[in-house]
């Protein structure tokens, strides 16, 4: 059952308030205007990606969750059980029992950013898991994390699905990896998604589905500026654009101004030309050697890779 909520959020609404604040004038401000994208994940934006998720064009998860099907033997023979899974930005956590199921672990402890999330997520585990001790950290796992004291003697699997490192660029993903290497200790292992290289045309699709779900979920980021902080942003006069960049191997999404424009946010002008843009995601892919260089050079070791999907996505598990 669920043991104990942990509660590591430094920033209160005000604070998360601030660094919103902070980081849309600071992005609004650059030559070429860009914010993180972790501003997505407003209630809003996390239902939109839940939605995106079931896409037939959104791949990635449909791909995932068949490799840890197919797979589960074989992680769960080079994991062993009676391991802790520490799983980084749980979210909803539906890949989770696949995973679980499989391994037969000592404990699980999903850490995420959102502790409403994290709750939901957590109650029905433990309904689907009666033995299983669960310890929910609700913490920004791109940040220092404390485990919890309970599983300190066992070995640690983290869980980093859905390539999410990929939204960071490699010096973030590397300090990230580093990080949670650290946290994890000797003798933990590490099973990581990691999106393909592959086909423009599948990677565009993927990012500019025909039913407009992911153009909903970018120009969310607007929406979320004009409510909380006060904006006067247009957003009829913003078309979403997902593009292949060849160089940085991303696909980048921006918010493109379709005409000449001003706006407000909190007071404060901002004025933008047609056709320029707001960058508000990257999503990098990886050939298998750049993935292997990426975890090492993160401080973790390759041991077997699972990356038969179609469209391909990798499932890698590295120790440490
Ligand atoms: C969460 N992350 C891995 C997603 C991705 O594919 O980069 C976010 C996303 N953006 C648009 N669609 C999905």
């Amino acid at each position: 059952g669920v043991v104990r909520h942990l509660r590591q959020v430094e920033a209160d609404e005000a604070g998360i308030d601030l660094a919103f604040r902070a980081d849309v004038h600071a992005g609004l401000s650059q030559a070429q205007k860009a914010i993180p994208a972790r501003w997505f994940y407003d209630a809003a934006g996390s239902a939109l990606f839940e939605d995106i998720t079931a896409l037939p064009e959104y791949y990635p998860t449909r791909s995932e969750t068949d490799l840890l099907k197919r797979h589960a033997a074989a992680i769960a023979d080079a994991a062993g059980p009676g391991r802790a899974v520490v799983e980084l930005g749980s979210g909803s956590s539906t890949k989770t029992p696949l995973l679980l199921e499989a391994i037969d672990p000592a404990a699980y402890v999903p850490v995420d950013i959102s502790g409403d999330f994290l709750r939901a997520s957590a109650r029905a585990l433990a309904a689907r898991f009666p033995g299983l001790a669960i310890y929910p950290v609700e913490a920004d796992f791109t940040q220092p994390v404390d485990l919890p004291r309970e599983i300190c003697a066992l070995p640690k699997l983290g869980f980093f699905p859905g390539s999410t490192i990929g939204n960071m660029v490699a010096r973030t993903a590397v300090d990230l990896l580093r990080s949670w290497r650290s946290a994890l200790g000797e003798a933990s292992l590490l099973l990581i998604g990691i999106d393909r290289i592959k086909d423009v045309d599948i990677l565009e699709r993927a990012y500019d589905d025909p039913a407009g779900v992911t153009a909903a979920f970018n120009l969310n980021l607007l929406e979320r500026i004009n409510r909380e902080l006060d904006g006067t942003i247009p957003l009829e006069n913003f078309t979403h654009r997902a593009v292949w960049n060849d160089v940085h191997s991303r696909i980048e999404m921006h918010l493109v101004a379709a005409c000449d424009m001003s706006f407000c946010v909190d007071g404060r002008p901002y004025h933008m030309a047609r056709g320029e843009t707001i960058h508000s995601e990257n999503s990098h892919k990886y050939g298998p050697r750049d993935a292997n260089l990426l975890l090492r050079a993160g401080g973790w070791t390759p041991l077997a890779t699972w990356d038969d999907a179609d469209p391909a996505f990798a499932l890698i598990l590295a120790e440490a």
